[in-house]
């Protein structure tokens, strides 16, 4: 009987895929062969493209790929399909910036040619500064025969600060699959920054998988051209899957400067974070930790793990495959993400392009040096304009308040909450705990609780047919007599289109409602909802397609839905100017 339906199954999915002209590659994106170059014709009418986040002008984009400031210049490669708005034909596209907010398109750097080393791919990776100062790229490509290997481009004029030409010197890859190393071709890939050890030796963790145990395997050299693997990987995991993009890097304790990844071997000052992509469920996951240089030993701190429930995310909602990079300048981490779209493959051939970069965000440890703090970098407020502000204004229950003169499609709010009555917590249901996802879904914008639903309404249309809440919902976790803060992204009303995914996300937000204000800030860019929650301790990108709520027709509402009133201790909110994206690719 099983055997006959499993029989059934897989009939129909072969027959899916043949219909669908869709395939899943190793390379973890889908296939639609019948899209992946065919010329993009952009419509004049575009509501959501972006205004503030990065983007080329049309096609496909997914991965941040390499970023780093040389010579005070900033670059931003990424991995872009210069033939069509699916994933396929994938190069090595780049930009340049002196203040990561405005950009300029330059020509693509890696283009995939040569047949021992990439002309399939020039998949993901990242660029070193190496001791001389001089920046170094590894990264995957697909080989003739199929294989994942990893290469390495040099620039080929080092005093030309936006790296414009990019070179493949070697005629072999410098880490390949063998038969000795068992290393399986079809997961192995996205080679990380290096760093140094007190010892002048390079390490770099390149991801892969052993059957449902996600690797992040350690290559070790002298000179950063001949490699070995280190039997030991620095890290893994049962059941995790492909780890894609892994990345490995110090943070601070008790500063929100940061530390150059390779200069901190004898810093006692520093943890250590190990991010890792999953391929089987999109999702950035990270853990925090301490490493020895000796041994080579990466070890999470307690309870510390990359996936499930109590994994801690880079985001909680769309934001993938990312890639941060030290910014000597600043002295800060800088965090790049890639968004993807939630719209259907056809109406992104429709619209001529796929995916959006989420803002650069800074990164730090939090002073319990349990979990990261990740937020906007503070040049993204060059772009406020005409601010509007409102304070100490009681949200009664039930109310809604129009926050107007502000460009709704396009503005920066913040709000924080205060005079919260505690005790009227909901108790929260055991089996909620941890699910805050679902619980979102479930207690969405439009079911009543006590404390909350209260937050903002944002891309609303006029009538309210449309709009997308993120909002908090206070509980009271009776077990260890603490409230847990629920942080939602709800989607469900976003769009009258229903051929978008209109899911929510959620998380739990590691704050005590007694001791702090609660904070929220939402960055609003046409399609992207972008919030960070008390400084940056979660956040949740979400995607909204609407059809009513663009340009001129999009509104901004704060509101509460729960039984118990909330203060607004203080609003801002700001009209945001368009980034200067320029030049060709
Ligand atoms: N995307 C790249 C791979 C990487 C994946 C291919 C992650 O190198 O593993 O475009 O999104």
């Amino acid at each position: 009987m099983v055997v006959t339906y499993l029989k059934q199954f897989l009939l129909l999915l072969v027959i899916f895929i043949v219909l669908c002209d869709v395939e899943v590659i190793k390379a973890s994106h889908p296939v639609y062969k019948g899209y992946q170059s065919l010329e993009t014709t952009l419509p004049k009418n575009q509501p959501y493209r972006t205004a503030f986040h990065f983007q080329p002008p049309r096609n496909w984009i997914n991965d941040p790929n390499g970023p780093m400031v040389y010579k005070g210049i900033y670059h931003l490669f990424y991995q872009y399909n210069p033939k069509g708005a699916v994933w396929g034909n994938i190069v090595w596209a780049h930009a340049t910036s002196s203040d990561l907010v405005n950009w300029e398109h330059r020509p693509v750097a890696i283009s995939p040619i040569e047949p021992n080393l990439d002309v399939s791919g020039a998949w993901s990776g990242s660029a070193t500064i190496l001791q001389d100062g001089k920046p170094v790229i590894l990264y995957t490509g697909v080989n003739s025969q199929n294989q994942q290997v990893q290469n390495i481009a040099f620039p080929k004029n080092l005093s030309d600060p936006y790296l414009i030409e990019w070179t493949k010197p070697l005629q072999k890859p410098i880490m390949a699959p063998t038969i000795q190393n068992q290393i399986n071709s079809s997961s192995f890939r996205d080679p990380s920054t290096g760093w140094l050890g007190p010892d002048n030796v390079w390490r770099v963790v390149v991801g892969s998988k052993i059957r449902r145990r996600g690797v992040a395997i350690l290559y070790k050299s002298r000179d950063f051209v001949h490699w070995s693997k280190v039997k030991k990987p620095l890290h893994s995991a049962q059941g995790n899957g492909m780890w894609e993009c892994p990345a490995f890097y110090p943070v601070s304790i008790g500063s929100r400067d940061s530390v150059d990844t390779s200069k901190s071997s004898h810093d006692l000052n520093v943890k250590y974070v190990l991010k890792v992509s999953l391929d089987d469920i999109k999702h950035d996951y990270y853990t925090v930790g301490s490493y020895s240089y000796h041994t080579d030993t990466y070890t999470p701190n307690n309870g510390s793990i990359e996936n499930g429930f109590s994994g801690l995310r880079y985001d909680y909602g769309k934001f993938y495959a990312s890639k941060s990079f030290y910014d000597g300048e600043k002295n800060r981490r800088v965090l790049w993400g890639w968004v993807n779209e939630s719209s259907s493959v056809n109406d992104d051939v429709k619209k001529g392009w796929s995916g959006v970069m989420a803002l650069p965000r800074r990164v730090w440890l939090d002073k319990s040096g349990k979990q990261l703090h990740i937020c906007p970098v503070q040049e993204i407020k060059k772009l406020r304009r005409d601010p509007v502000t409102l304070t100490n204004h009681v949200l009664q229950p039930t109310s809604l308040i129009q926050i107007n003169n502000v460009t709704a499609a396009q503005a920066d709010v913040e709000i924080t909450f205060d005079g919260l009555d505690l005790s009227k917590a909901e108790i929260i249901d055991p089996s909620w705990i941890s699910k805050p996802q679902m619980l979102c879904q479930e207690k969405g914008t439009s079911v009543r609780g006590s404390l909350g639903p209260f937050g903002l309404k944002v891309l609303a249309s006029k009538g309210l047919e449309e709009y997308t809440s993120v909002f908090f919902r206070i509980f009271k976790n009776v077990q260890t007599n603490q409230n847990m803060v629920l942080m939602c992204s709800d989607q469900s009303r976003s769009s009258l289109d229903n051929d978008v995914d209109k899911s929510n996300y959620g998380t739990f937000v590691d704050v005590d409602p007694i001791q702090e204000k609660l904070l929220l800030r939402t960055l609003i860019d046409h399609s992207i909802v972008e919030s960070f929650a008390a400084e940056g301790k979660a956040s949740i990108i979400a995607r909204a397609y609407p059809q009513l709520a663009i340009h001129r027709a999009a509104y901004l509402y704060a509101f509460n839905y729960g039984s118990q009133s909330v203060r607004i201790s203080k609003l801002s909110a700001w009209s945001m100017k368009r980034a200067q994206i320029t030049g060709k690719l």
